[in-house]
C-alpha cells in the first residue's frame, strides 16, 4: 500500500507525520514551495509537479487498489483542477479529499472520491471532546461529595437487578478510594437465582438495607433509581443519583445524572471509566456488561449509540466463563416440580395454551413455564397464572404478530390490580383480597375457572375448554 499526497498546506505535512512513521511508502506532488521546504523526513518520495496536470502515468505512479491518494487544498479553483486531473486519469485507488471548503456540492459533483470537511471533522471532534469534558466534571463532582463525607452507602431501590447491582458496584470501584468505607444495600429481595449468582460469582457485597447502615455524615447515592421511587416517607435523603429511567422529581440532592435515552445505567457507568481513562477491571467489565445486556435485552430495545459503544467497550473485557456460569443459573431445581404440574395441568385452543400451576414460593416460575410454552410450534399465546399467600399472578406470552399482550392483559384484568405490559409479554398482578367479589372462596379450582372464563372474553378459543 502507498500513500500519494497531492496538494499543499499544513495537511499535507500532518498526514506525512501519521503515516511515514508506520512505514507506509509516502510520495508527495506539490509545485509549492512552502509545502516541501516542512517535508523533513528523508523517506519521504517528493516530486516537484502541479498536481492539476502532472500525469501519473510518466512518474511510475501507477496506482493499486490499496493505495491511497490523498488530496488537500483550500483554493476551490486549484481542487476541482486535481479533482478532474485524477479522474481522466482514471486512479484506481481510494481518493480522499481534506479541505476546509463546503464539501456537499464537491461530494455530488465528484461522487467517485470521498471527502472530509474540516467543519465535519471539527464538529464531531468537539462533540465527543465536550462529552468528554463533561463526564469527567461528572466524576470530579461525586469525588468531591466523597470526599467530604467519612463513608458512603449505595441504596439500591427494589429487587437488586444486574443494572443496579453492575452500577452500584463499578461506582464503587471507581471512587472508593475517596472514601474510607463503602457499604452497597438493597431493599428487595434476590428473587432470581441468575442475580444472586451474579454477586457471588463476581464476589460484590451487598447487604440488606437498614436505617442503621447509614450514619449521620454518609453520602448517600443511588444508582439505576430515582428518590421519587422509594416510598421510605422522606427517611432517606440522597446526595448522588444516577439513573436512565424517566425523569421524575428529583428534590433535594448534590449531585444527579439522570439520561433517559440511556438504555441502561450501566452504559452511563462505562462512559465514567471511559472518559476519565480509569482502569476497568475484568469484574467490573462483566458485571456492566450483564447490566447492559439484560436491561436492553441483548441490545434489541431501548438502545441509543452510548449503549452500542458501552457494549463493543465491555463485550472484550467481561470474562465470557464467568457471564456463562451466570447466564445459565435460572432456575431453582424445583422449578421442574411445577413444569410438570404446568404440563399436565395446560389446556390448549387452537393457538392458545393456558395453565394453573397453583400455589408457589415465587411467580417467577409462571414466567419460565410461559417462555418454554410460547416456543411450542403452532402455539401463539401462552398464558401461564399461579398465586401465591397475597396474590393471582397471571403472565402472559404472545409472538407479538397482530397482537398486543400489554393490552389484553390490561383490559381483562386491571380492574383487579396491575396490570399491563408490551407486544410480546405482559403479566397482571391481582391481590387475593380484590377477588372476594368473583370468587366465592379462593381455592384452586375457584381460581383457575374465573381466570379461563374471563381469559375466554378476549382469547375466545379459550371458551371451548373445561377447568
Ligand atoms: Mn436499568
Amino acid at each position: 500500500m502507498k500513500i500519494v499526497l497531492l496538494g499543499r498546506g499544513h495537511r499535507i505535512t500532518d498526514i506525512i507525520d501519521t503515516f511515514s512513521t508506520r512505514g507506509r511508502q509516502v510520495v508527495v506532488v506539490t509545485s509549492d514551495g512552502h509545502t516541501l521546504s516542512e517535508i523533513q523526513d528523508r523517506r519521504i518520495t517528493r516530486i516537484v509537479a502541479d498536481p492539476a496536470t502532472v500525469s501519473f502515468d510518466s512518474l511510475r505512479l501507477t496506482s493499486n487498489p490499496d493505495d491511497i491518494v490523498v488530496v488537500a487544498e483550500h483554493q476551490e479553483s486549484f481542487l476541482r483542477q486535481t479533482l478532474e486531473n485524477l479522474r481522466r486519469q482514471k486512479m484506481s485507488g481510494t481518493v480522499v479529499v481534506y479541505t476546509p471548503l463546503p464539501t456537499r456540492r464537491l461530494a455530488a459533483d465528484y461522487p467517485e472520491f470521498f471527502f472530509r470537511g474540516d467543519r465535519r471533522s471539527y464538529y464531531t471532534e468537539l462533540r465527543e471532546l465536550v462529552r468528554r469534558s463533561l463526564t469527567r466534571q461528572k466524576v470530579q463532582a461525586i469525588r468531591t461529595i466523597l470526599r467530604e463525607s467519612p463513608d458512603a452507602v449505595t441504596v439500591i431501590w427494589g429487587n437488586p437487578d444486574p443494572d443496579a447491582i453492575a452500577s452500584a458496584f463499578a461506582l464503587k470501584e471507581l471512587l472508593a478510594g475517596e472514601t474510607a468505607s463503602w457499604t452497597i444495600c438493597y431493599l428487595g429481595e434476590y428473587t432470581r437465582p441468575e442475580n444472586l449468582a451474579m454477586v457471588r460469582t463476581l464476589k460484590i457485597p451487598t447487604v440488606k438495607y437498614a436505617p442503621e447502615l447509614i450514619s449521620r455524615k454518609a453520602a448517600v447515592l443511588t444508582v439505576d433509581a430515582q428518590p421519587s421511587f422509594f416510598q421510605l416517607d422522606g427517611q432517606l435523603r440522597f446526595d448522588v443519583i444516577i439513573d436512565h429511567h424517566p425523569l421524575a422529581e428529583l428534590g433535594p440532592h448534590r449531585f444527579a445524572d439522570v439520561r433517559p435515552t440511556y438504555g441502561s445505567t450501566s452504559s452511563i457507568l462505562t462512559e465514567y471509566y471511559l472518559h476519565t481513562g480509569a482502569i476497568m477491571s475484568r469484574r467490573v467489565a462483566t458485571a456492566l456488561f450483564l447490566g447492559l445486556k439484560v436491561d436492553t435485552a441483548n441490545l434489541t430495545r431501548n438502545v441509543t449509540d452510548a449503549d452500542v459503544n458501552a457494549f463493543r467497550h465491555l463485550r472484550t473485557r467481561a470474562d465470557e466463563n464467568m457471564l456463562r456460569v451466570i447466564e445459565l443459573t435460572q432456575m431453582p431445581l424445583s422449578t421442574l416440580d411445577h413444569f410438570s404440574v404446568a404440563i399436565a395441568n395446560k389446556k390448549v385452543a387452537r393457538d392458545v395454551i393456558f395453565s394453573y400451576v397453583g400455589l408457589v414460593d415465587n411467580p417467577d416460575v409462571c414466567v419460565h413455564v410461559a417462555e418454554f410454552f410460547i416456543k411450542l410450534s403452532g402455539i401463539s399465546w401462552a398464558i401461564t397464572a399461579c398465586r401465591t399467600r397475597e396474590k393471582v399472578v397471571v403472565v402472559f406470552r404472545s409472538d407479538g404478530f397482530r397482537k398486543h399482550a400489554g393490552r389484553e392483559a390490561e383490559r381483562l384484568f386491571v380492574e383487579y390490580g396491575p396490570a399491563g405490559g408490551h407486544r410480546t409479554m405482559a403479566r397482571a398482578e391481582l391481590p387475593v383480597e380484590r377477588l372476594a367479589g368473583v370468587l366465592a372462596e379462593p381455592t384452586d379450582p375457584a381460581i383457575e375457572r374465573w381466570l379461563l372464563g374471563r381469559l375466554a372474553q378476549r382469547l375466545r378459543a379459550l371458551g371451548q375448554v373445561k377447568a
